[in-house]
């Protein structure tokens, strides 16, 4: 019998990307989105898995929702992506953040325990949740210490599913994932914002790129290969807690420098300027993995470079607005 995987967050960016994996795993897929008037399947159709996937709309704040579809399903792994996600939106949208990614997995993690006790349960942990807390490098022992509405609301998460490990037994790990970009991110997130308007550039239809801070660091890896550790981590026989990152840091100046590069176009600074408006009340200015537990425990190793990551990103949205 094939085994049986549920989704939240399915039509996001990586939603898309772990459902390829299960799919090519044999699982049946089933996704939960949210009720839209115009439901927009764009990411499962550029990885061409919209009809290999069986949709199911719900909301993880709704209960009775998660309640029903857990029951019925008994999935044999749950993989929570499901959330309110950029991280600047979430000082304006304090409370939806919260109800969105405090308790809706706080709602998905009762239902486990009341409706099917023995299913895997995966947590989107995040990298946010370390706030400024070191100047070097983070991994599972690091202080947390989140600096946004975001990361508080997923550091709510990140312990809601120890303390249902721990009090209830149920196999729940956390994964705590630094930044991962692909050509299907969303384009307010910056590397994609830079590598559409890039694109952009290159075919004529702007002329410059306004970002914000231009100061923060990050690790930044691809969808793609981090996928893999979210999958790995509900294979293990003991659930656990693991930092998923590349371990290298970069600076969005090396977004901006790699990605002209990658179009052609030299002198890559007289085509962006910077605005406050694009800026944060509080800043993290510094993020980098350190990846050893994963790789030692799940044997995860990631496969993309940086240079390949934003060179695979900025073809493509050159190609889609050809
Ligand atoms: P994403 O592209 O924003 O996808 C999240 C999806 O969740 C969206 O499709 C969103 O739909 C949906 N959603 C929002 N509220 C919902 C609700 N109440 N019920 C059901 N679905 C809802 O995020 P991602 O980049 O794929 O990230 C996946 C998860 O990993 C997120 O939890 C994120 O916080 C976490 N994470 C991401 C990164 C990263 O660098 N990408 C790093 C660490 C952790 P709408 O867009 O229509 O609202
Ligand atoms: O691309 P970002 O919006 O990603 P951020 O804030 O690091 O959050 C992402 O990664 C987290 C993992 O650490 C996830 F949990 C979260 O869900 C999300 O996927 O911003 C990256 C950096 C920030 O320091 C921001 O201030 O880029 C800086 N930045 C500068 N100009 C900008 C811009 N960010 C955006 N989005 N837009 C700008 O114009």
């Amino acid at each position: 019998m094939k085994k049986v995987a549920f989704v939240t967050g399915i039509a996001g960016q990586d939603g898309p990307y772990l459902a390829k994996l299960l799919l090519e795993k044999d699982y049946k897929v089933y996704g939960l989105m949210k009720r839209y008037s115009n439901p927009n399947l764009t990411n499962l159709e550029f990885l061409g898995i919209e009809k290999d996937v069986e949709l199911i709309t719900g909301d993880i704040t709704d209960d009775g929702s998660m309640n029903h579809i857990i029951k019925n399903l008994k999935p044999n792994e749950i993989y929570n992506l499901a959330a309110q996600s950029f991280v600047g939106a979430s000082w304006d949208l304090n409370k939806l953040t919260t109800e969105v990614n405090s308790l809706g997995p706080l709602n998905i993690l009762n239902s486990i325990k009341m409706h099917s006790p023995s299913s895997k349960y995966y947590q989107a942990s995040t990298s946010e949740m370390y706030g400024n807390s070191n100047g070097g490098r983070q991994d599972e022992s690091t202080t947390f210490k989140p600096r946004s509405p975001y990361g508080v609301s997923k550091l709510y998460a990140y312990w809601m599913t120890v303390n249902f490990r721990e009090s209830y037994s149920l196999h729940a790990s956390n994964g705590i994932l630094f930044n991962h970009e692909s050509p299907i991110r969303g384009k307010e997130f910056v590397t994609r914002k830079i590598t559409d308007g890039v694109a952009r550039i290159k075919l004529g239809l702007e002329d410059k790129i306004t970002l914000g801070n231009l100061d923060a660091k990050r690790d930044w890896g691809f969808a793609g290969d981090f996928v893999e550790a979210m999958w790995l981590m509900l294979q293990q026989e003991e659930p656990g807690d693991y930092v998923v990152a590349t371990g290298e840091q970069h600076s969005i100046g090396d977004v901006l420098r790699i990605a002209f590069k990658h179009a052609g176009i030299e002198n890559w600074e007289s085509y962006v300027s910077s605005d406050p408006r694009f800026k944060r009340p509080a800043e993290l200015h510094s993020l980098c993995g350190d990846p050893t537990k994963a790789e030692k425990i799940l044997g995860w190793q990631r496969k993309t470079d940086f240079d390949g990551l934003i060179k695979l990103m900025v073809e493509e949205d050159i190609a889609r607005l050809k």
